[in-house]
């Protein structure tokens, strides 16, 4: 075979090899090892075109362009490859010795590791988590709590009312045409009532919602609504559970104390206060006085044993409803002093804790 031809042959063989052998080329170092096996000064090609130079110059004519055009090819294939691998080839390769970067570590949001230990406490006393609607009916949230229609004592709920679907809209009270978000945790008394089994020792954590916003108060926030009704169910074990609950969440040497308040729903009802830690007691900006007010509680009144069709004859209860946020902002030496930052998401403070 003429020598000529037989070059031809194998730079066309070299070409295949070289566009082979690149798909399998991952990375930057390997790209540079290729280039330097093909066209280095020892490359394959390279020894190849070397060659060229013992033929007559007749098959030289012929076969250097063909030559020229295989180096020029197999180049811009190496170009090519190292744009796809986004190298410009001088950037040093990945140094898998080095010790590598910690994926920055996330936790539970604070108001989920309040509830998640709130939980716990009244579990250990026997009170079972429940789950009540956070939208409900106006008789819910309000009605079944002895409030009527024109009642004042429901503006002191900044409700957000919500148009109901219209397959729920009835002319019966219990499903009206307006849904409210609901204000407070308490719309679960009557429907727990209305599981029918009794004792009831419920512990109902969710979200509320009130048109407010300031150092202590958000549009949406979290209560914890604790029921107890049995027979014989006294004040006595109402200030018991708060009692307990307080050392538990707070320590045993932190003061708290019962307010009488009114609600509705309660008779007698009282207000329950914590010594703020953010002042130690002497008045600031988020608690006035010494005391800052975590949520309310009483003995449930007849009316509302009633509507959940439990004989307030027979049997009688306690109800309690604190907010989650300032039950949590109160733990001692956590120092949040405006109920805001919970929910600004601003990592700087979240990452705190
Ligand atoms: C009630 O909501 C009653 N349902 C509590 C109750 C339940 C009384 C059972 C008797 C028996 P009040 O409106 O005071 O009460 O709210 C209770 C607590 O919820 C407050 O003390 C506060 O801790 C929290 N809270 C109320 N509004 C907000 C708000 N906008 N932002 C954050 N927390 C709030």
């Amino acid at each position: 075979m003429r020598y000529d031809i037989q070059m031809q042959n194998l730079l066309k063989k070299l070409q295949e090899e070289a566009t082979h052998a690149l798909t399998s080329v991952k990375i930057a170092d390997e790209l540079r090892v290729f280039e330097v096996a093909y066209l280095g000064r020892k490359g394959k090609l390279t020894e190849l075109l070397k060659q060229l130079g013992s033929l007559p110059i007749e098959q030289r004519k012929t076969v250097g362009p063909i030559a020229n055009a295989t180096k020029q090819s197999i180049a811009d294939a190496i170009a090519h490859r190292r744009e796809t691998l986004g190298v410009d080839g001088k950037t040093p390769s990945v140094d898998v010795t080095l010790p590598g970067i910690r994926p920055s570590e996330g936790h539970l949001h604070l108001m989920t590791q309040a509830i998640a230990e709130i939980e716990d406490i009244f579990s250990r006393i026997g009170f079972n988590r429940v789950r009540h609607p956070e939208v409900d009916t106006d008789w819910y949230a309000f009605g079944s709590l002895n409030m009527p229609a024109d009642h004042p004592a429901r503006d002191e709920w900044e409700t957000f009312f919500v148009t109901a679907p219209k397959t729920l809209q009835t002319t019966n009270y219990k499903l009206q045409t307006h849904l409210v978000l609901t204000p407070h945790t308490s719309n679960g008394q009557v429907r727990e009532m209305e599981r029918g089994k009794l004792p009831i020792r419920m512990i109902n954590i969710g979200k509320s919602y009130r048109r407010q916003s300031d150092i202590s108060h958000v549009p949406m926030f979290h209560q914890f609504e604790g029921l107890y009704i049995d027979t014989n169910v006294t004040i006595a074990h109402l200030k018991g559970v708060i009692e307990y609950f307080v050392h538990q969440f707070f320590g045993s040497n932190r003061s708290y104390r019962l307010r009488p308040y009114h609600f509705q729903f309660t008779e007698p009802s009282f207000e329950i206060d914590i010594s703020c830690d953010i002042c130690a007691g002497k008045g600031c900006r988020l608690c006035k006085e010494g005391w800052l007010e975590l949520g309310g509680a009483g003995m449930v009144h007849p009316n509302v044993l009633k509507a959940g069709k439990i004989d307030p004859k027979k049997y009688s209860g306690f109800a309690f409803g604190w907010g989650v946020e300032r039950t949590y902002m109160m733990k001692e030496g956590l120092k949040i002093d405006d109920i805001r930052l919970l929910y600004k998401n601003d990592l700087r403070f979240l990452e705190q804790f």
